[in-house]
């Protein structure tokens, strides 16, 4: 490659990321206004980000108001699977997009009443690699690896890991069946995601779940609207 052609690929990406960037900016400031903790969950296709949703969204129905926006290559079969909990639901198809942007998530805004939720999830696309570079305007990154996909992916998908606050390590439910080696798993990511808060959990089955929520309730902003 030229190197008038790659200074060319570096002004585009600077570009492309900045323009998210100040979507992000407005999307946070959107966000602080409504006292509202946005989490952006990313992680491999099939890892449980929805399975874990599904029973988060079931367990505080009720007593938080929560909302999803989820995104999807192709269909909206997790917006199908989120519905029915008393949260408010938007789902996102990027029509192949490998991940979500602070535009889209803009656009998705007004289909949600922010001051009636506590609990913004943002259900990335499946995908360990393009959904990290991109700043949504989220107080709190997720990265969910589950007993199935190897040990070893937080050191082959770094920059994800690197940048999450927390890790949820799901399925452990079947962390035997499979032979998962617990050790070598926590080597790879105090080594890849040193300062994340480690949660292993089973969202089928409910172990681990409770740390999980009341370490989300813990970070829930106050709202800074006036006369709230
Ligand atoms: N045994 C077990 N299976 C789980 C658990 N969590 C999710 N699964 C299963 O794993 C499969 C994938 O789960 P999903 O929730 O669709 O995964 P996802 O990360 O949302 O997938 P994409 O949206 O396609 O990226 C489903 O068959 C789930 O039932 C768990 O804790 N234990
Ligand atoms: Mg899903």
């Amino acid at each position: 490659m030229s190197a008038a052609i790659s200074s060319r690929i570096v002004e585009i990406e600077e570009s492309v990321l900045g323009k998210n960037q100040e979507a992000a900016d407005k999307n946070r400031r959107l966000f602080a206004e409504n006292g509202v903790l946005t989490i952006n969950v990313m992680s491999s296709p099939g890892s449980g980000k929805t399975a874990l949703l599904e029973a988060i969204l079931s367990r505080i129905q009720g007593r938080l108001g929560a909302a999803v926006i989820a995104g999807d290559c192709a269909t909206d079969n997790d917006a199908q699977r989120l519905r029915g909990r008393g949260a408010e639901i938007v789902q996102i198809v990027t029509g192949g997009y490998c991940h979500l942007d602070s535009e889209m998530i803009a656009k998705a805004l007004p289909e949600i009443d922010l001051s009636a939720t506590r609990l913004l999830f943002i259900e990335n696309v499946g995908n360990l690699v393009c959904p990290a570079s991109f700043d949504l305007g989220e107080a709190l990154k997720i990265g969910v690896l589950s007993v199935t996909e190897g040990e070893d992916k937080p050191l082959k998908y770094p920059s994800l890991f690197a940048r999450v606050d927390a890790v949820i390590v799901n399925k452990i439910d079947i962390a035997q069946a499979v032979e998962w080696d617990r050790e070598k798993a926590m080597r790879a990511l105090s080594a890849a995601a040193p300062h994340a808060v480690i949660f292993e959990v089973s969202a089928r089955k409910g172990d681990g779940l409770g740390a999980l929520l009341t370490w989300f309730e813990d970070r829930m902003p106050t709202p800074k609207r006036s006369g709230s």
